[in-house]
């Protein structure tokens, strides 16, 4: 049953949850097919029941029945208990900590959106995301990493690039340097705010492999329509490679004793 999103040309799923959400929007769909079938239905019907032909004189008393207000507040009734009854206990269900993924096995990613592009953080081989300080970004450090820190040594940033593993939850944490942006995969259905001075999480798995666009869901400046990235889902050694072949030169080995003798002094004057 996926007729209605074929017709609405939703790209193909790429994510583990992708097949729930699809098949809410198919029943969504449905379901308002039926509900504007049938008040098409009896806006025709009240066309022909309330014709002036058929009502030559004005009705100067109205509705004297109170059914359709017992109606309306069965439906507010009944709204109150799907609200309350599903959709929070659901929605709470979704971003509950017990459901977020096993961080020490899953893909650790902060994406750190600006005017207009993304800045994506890996932890590099010690697992652990180096300290950023606002006042230390700048051109060359579009993150703030510092320097002082020695887990910053070999976090990479990528600019616009992404890579995630198939088949590995990732777990990704976004933040934005300037306004408000939102972190959008179609093919994986997922779609987040990013909001400066908030870091929130969002996790997913990916499951097929192949390049896929992220793109900025929040009209953010003059740049907003390019402000779009990349993420490419690869097997995870692939993944693996393209980490090591982005990690940071590492420091320049400690000059050797020779070379560190003093230089002799000019001879002054
Ligand atoms: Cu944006």
């Amino acid at each position: 049953m996926n007729f209605v999103n074929k017709l609405l040309g939703i790209p193909d799923a790429a994510a583990a949850h992708a097949l729930q959400i699809d098949h809410m929007l198919e029943v969504v769909h449905w379901f308002m097919l039926v509900l504007f079938i049938g008040w098409s239905l009896f806006f025709v019907y009240v066309l022909w029941r309330f014709s002036a032909r058929r009502n030559p004189n004005a009705s100067y008393h109205g509705v004297k029945s109170k059914a359709s207000t017992h109606l309306e507040y069965g439906v507010v009734i009944i709204e109150a208990l799907l609200l309350l009854g599903f959709a929070f206990p659901l929605w709470a269900k979704r971003v509950a900590n017990q459901e977020k993924p096993d961080l020490a096995t899953a893909v650790q990613v902060h994406a750190i959106a600006e005017q207009f592009g993304w800045n994506f953080v890996y932890p590099g081989p010690d697992g652990k995301f180096g300290a950023r300080r606002i006042n230390l970004v700048n051109g060359t450090n579009p993150v703030g990493l510092d320097p002082k820190d020695p887990a910053s040594a070999d976090d990479i940033v990528a600019k616009n690039t992404m890579s995630l593993p198939s088949n590995v939850p990732a777990y990704i944490v976004l933040s934005s340097k300037d306004v408000i942006h939102n972190y959008a995969v179609k093919h994986f259905r997922i779609g987040q705010d990013a909001i400066p001075g908030m870091a929130i999480p969002i996790w997913f798995t990916p499951t097929k492999d192949g390049t896929y666009e992220i793109v900025c869901a929040q009209l953010c400046g003059t740049g907003h329509a390019n402000m779009v990235g990349i993420v490419e889902v690869k097997p995870p050694a692939e993944h693996e490679a393209w980490v090591q072949s982005r990690l940071p030169a590492p420091p320049a080995p400690a000059p050797a004793q020779a070379s560190a003798a003093p230089v002799p002094a000019k001879p002054q004057g």
